[in-house]
Order: C-alpha cells, then structure tokens, then sequence
C-alpha cells in the first residue's frame, strides 16, 4: 500500500528511488551547450586519445564503427536538478576506445570540438560505467544533443556527458575541465548531491 501523501511528497522530493535527491522527473530531453553547436561531418571526425607520455592515438569515423558497440538503458542526471529515465542509447564503452591505453593514468580529460572539456577519474569511465555514443532513442545523436559522438557517463551528473567528443586526454593527476573550474565539483556524482566544490 502507497501510503505516501501528496503534501508528504511534496515536502520530502520525489517518491521515486530513481530519482537522486533534489532532482525532479523530466520527460523532454532539454538541451543545455554552454555555446553554439559545432557542425562536424563524420567524413572529418577524429578522436583523439593521448596517452601520459605523450603517445597520440586518431580514431577515424571507421575506425569507431569498427569497435563492438552495446545498447544500454540508463538514467541521466543533470546538474540543474532535471533527471531523465530509462534514456536508450548505442555506443562503444570506453575501454575499448582506450584499447590499453591508459595504464599509468589516472584521470582523464575529455575535450570536445568547440573547446568544451570536462575531467573524470579514469575508474569512473573504465569498467563498464562510460561510451562514447554514437545513437540516442534507436537513431543517429543529433548534432544539438552531440551528434556525431558525445561521451556517455551516466552515473555521474550529465555535464560530464561531453557532447562532440574530440580527444581523451589521459593525466596523472586531476585537470579542472569548463564547468569544474567555474566551480563545480570535481566528481559530481548525483546520489551525494555533488553539484559544488565542497559538496
Ligand atoms: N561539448 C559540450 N558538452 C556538454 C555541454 C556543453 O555545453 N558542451 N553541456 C553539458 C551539460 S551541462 C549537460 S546537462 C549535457 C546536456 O546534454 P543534452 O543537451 O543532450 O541534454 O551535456 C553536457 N555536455
Ligand atoms: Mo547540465
């Protein structure tokens, strides 16, 4: 028996456990870019993979469809408290992206065409928590939603989606990436709240 009330709801957040705390349920898919979208054809697309000691690998359109690929259904969770479910998506898990790159590292900086960056622990991104994506909703990634590729991480907030990934650049320590130097967290995982530096 449901013995939620609706006043009760409303005061305590959303019902629903899929819903990290102070997020709310949306079913449009908004789009947030921080500045214009960058139009790449995939006949120009590259990505980049630069290794800690400097060793640069560029993956072509082809050679990204040449990795194995994996359709997933997952949550996505923005900073601005907008939580989506059950998004589907098709791409390639980075691990196989990397191909042994990496080794040594231990973050990683994405960067993106039109000069966006965010930066990840290389453990959130390894072990099956991140793709780069290539379809969203059975269909090719639209170029407002990061199309042709965008990273995928969704267990953290989706900023650190980097939409028209360009380049993975693997570190040895942490490098703020656009949002994480304006002063949000370095991490920003949703279940702990981690909108800000200090949460
Ligand atoms: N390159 C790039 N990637 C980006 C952004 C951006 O401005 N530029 N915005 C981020 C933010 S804040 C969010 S919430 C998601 C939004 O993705 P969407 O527009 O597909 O919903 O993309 C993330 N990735
Ligand atoms: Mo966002």
């Amino acid at each position: 028996m449901n013995v939620v009330t609706r006043g009760f709801a409303g005061r305590r957040g959303p019902s629903n456990p899929r819903i990290p705390p102070g997020q709310y349920l949306e079913t449009d898919f908004p789009v947030l870019s921080a500045g214009p979208t960058p139009g790449v054809r995939t006949e120009e697309w590259r990505l980049d993979v630069v290794d800690t000691d400097g060793t640069r690998r560029s993956l072509s359109w082809a050679d990204l469809g040449a990795l194995p690929h994996e359709d997933l259904t997952t949550d996505i969770h923005c900073v601005t408290k907008w939580s989506k479910l059950d998004t589907t998506w098709r791409g390639v898990p980075l691990e196989a992206v990397l191909d042994g790159d990496g080794a040594v590292a231990t973050h990683v900086l994405v960067h993106s065409y039109g000069g966006y960056t965010t930066n990840l622990p290389l453990e959130d991104v390894t072990g099956g928590r991140a793709w780069v994506a290539t379809h969203y909703g059975g269909k090719p990634l639209t170029p407002e939603h990061g199309g042709p590729a965008r990273l995928l991480v969704p267990h953290l907030y989706f900023w650190k989606s980097a939409k028209w990934v360009r380049g993975l650049e693997l570190l040895t320590e942490d490098h703020l990436g656009f949002w994480e130097q304006l002063g949000y967290h370095a991490l920003g995982d949703p279940w702990r709240e981690q909108r800000y530096v200090g949460d």
